[in-house]
Formats: structure tokens, C-alpha cells, sequence
């Protein structure tokens, strides 16, 4: 039984359509000279640069919603909250041991945001559960002006942050805690969902071409159980190498850091 080569050419003919038309549509924009880049933020004379720790549940959204406020210019997911550690854990110690807090590391401009609009920015994005030391809300004062602030910032507990609208998690349940060692978490860790935003995308889109339902032999397409069923064989060979690819990178990227 061979394959009717219609859909195929169909496919072929289809694609290089549209990379005639990208090329007709988009080459005049691309040979134009690159525009001047934006005006850099408008600096105030208090500008400085500072880095600040919280522990806000699993940091894998944390510390993605905290490079959403302004002011904010970096976030690193980490562990910390553990004095007695003499060197870098890994996840899994993180995970089966009660000492680590996972963390997100904030590097900000205080001329834009102080420290205490940034705990209020870090509370309203916090993740916390309650009763676990590796998913608490913490804040990790790194010099006495933080401490105080901190302090301050906790005792007034401000009738908005009193206890979060969202889900009722008191301000109250924050631990204040010297900051020790942070180590900068495993690579994998990092840009968490940026990197698997269009990862489960692509493996949403593997599924519907294997399962048949979308693509040859599928929803409006041409029927064609030969060319379905390859193309089936393709998806599923992709999304297992994916799926490899994913694991492999857990191996591959897992170093842990400390950082000063
Ligand atoms: N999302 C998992 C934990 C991931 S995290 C980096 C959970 O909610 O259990 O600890």
C-alpha cells in the first residue's frame, strides 16, 4: 500500500507559500536600518543597585512574577535558610530535608523601588504554604537597614497586606530571618516556565498530530491512513525525544552555586 503523494504536495506547496509571502512581507522590514533604542529609564539620584531574598512557595512562578515589577532587573531561584550547611545542596536534598527554604533572589533599583514597597510587591506574589519551611514566605534582611525596614514593614502589617485578598494567607505567617548563604539553584531551575511555556505548547500540539486527531487523516484534512499514520509514528517519535531531551537537561544542568 503506498502513500497518494496529494496531501504531501499539498503540505510542500503550502509551506513554501508561506515563506514566499514571509520573505515578500518581511525582507523590506529587515533591510531597513535597526530603529535607535528605547531612552534608557530615567535614573534618580538615590539609583542604586541592590539585591534582596524572599521565600515565596516553589520559586518557579515567583520568581518569573517578580521580574514584572518595576524596578526589578533580575531574579534568581535559589535555596538558602539553611546556617549550618557548609556547601551547596542539591534539589532533592532541598526537597526530603527540612532546612531550605526555596528562594528567589531580586536584584533591584532602589531609586525606582524602595525595600519596603518591595516586600509588598513580593507578598502580593508569594506562593507560600503554610507549615512548610521549604515553601514559607520568608524574608532574608541582607543588612540592618533591610532588618529594620523588615521589621517595620511586618509589625505595622498594613490593613491591604493583613491577609492576602486572593487566598486568605496571612501576613502574619512571614518569617524574618537573617540572610545566609544563598546558592543560586540548579540551571533547569531558572526561567522555569519562559523555558516550558512552548515546551507543553509543541508537546499539546505532538499529542493532537499522534492521536490522530489533527493532521492527515484528521479534522479537515485529506484522508490518508498511510500518511496519518506516519506522521502519528513522527509526532510520537518527537515528543519521546523531547521527553528524553527534558531529562537529559535535568542531568546536564544541574549545577548549584553560591553566590555572593
Ligand atoms: N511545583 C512542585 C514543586 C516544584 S518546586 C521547584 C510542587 O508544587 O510540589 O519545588
Amino acid at each position: 500500500m503506498s502513500a497518494s503523494p496529494a496531501p504531501l504536495l499539498v503540505f510542500v506547496l503550502g509551506a513554501l507559500g508561506n515563506a514566499a509571502a514571509g520573505f515578500v512581507f518581511d525582507a523590506p522590514a529587515a533591510l531597513l536600518p535597526t530603529p535607535p533604542p528605547p531612552p534608557a529609564r530615567p535614573r534618580t539620584l538615590l539609583r542604586a543597585e541592590r539585591t534582596a531574598t524572599f521565600g515565596m512557595g516553589c520559586f518557579w512562578t515567583p520568581s518569573e512574577a517578580m521580574l514584572e515589577v518595576e524596578g526589578v532587573t533580575e531574579a534568581v531561584a535559589g535555596y538558602t535558610g539553611n546556617p549550618m550547611a557548609e556547601s551547596p545542596p542539591t534539589y532533592d536534598a532541598v526537597c526530603y530535608s527540612s532546612s531550605w527554604v526555596e528562594a528567589v533572589r531580586v536584584t533591584y533599583d532602589d531609586g525606582i523601588l524602595a525595600y519596603p514597597e518591595l516586600l509588598d510587591r513580593a507578598f502580593e506574589r508569594h506562593e507560600a504554604r503554610l507549615g512548610s519551611r521549604q515553601y514559607g514566605a520568608f524574608v532574608f534582611p541582607e543588612d540592618s537597614a533591610q532588618a529594620r525596614d523588615a521589621r517595620e514593614w511586618l509589625d505595622a502589617g498594613t490593613v491591604a497586606l493583613a491577609v492576602r485578598e486572593r487566598d486568605r494567607f496571612p501576613l502574619s505567617a512571614t518569617v524574618i530571618e537573617p540572610a545566609t548563604s544563598f546558592y543560586r539553584a540548579e540551571g533547569y531551575h531558572q526561567n522555569y516556565w519562559a523555558k516550558w511555556r512552548p515546551r507543553l505548547a509543541a508537546y499539546a500540539g505532538l499529542l493532537a498530530v499522534a492521536s490522530g486527531a489533527l493532521g492527515p487523516g484528521g479534522i479537515g484534512a485529506v484522508s490518508d491512513p498511510v500518511l496519518a499514520h506516519d506522521v502519528a509514528g513522527w509526532a510520537n517519535g518527537i515528543g519521546i525525544a523531547g521527553a528524553l531531551g527534558a531529562l537529559l537537561e535535568r542531568k546536564l544542568d544541574a549545577k548549584v552555586v553560591e553566590m555572593k
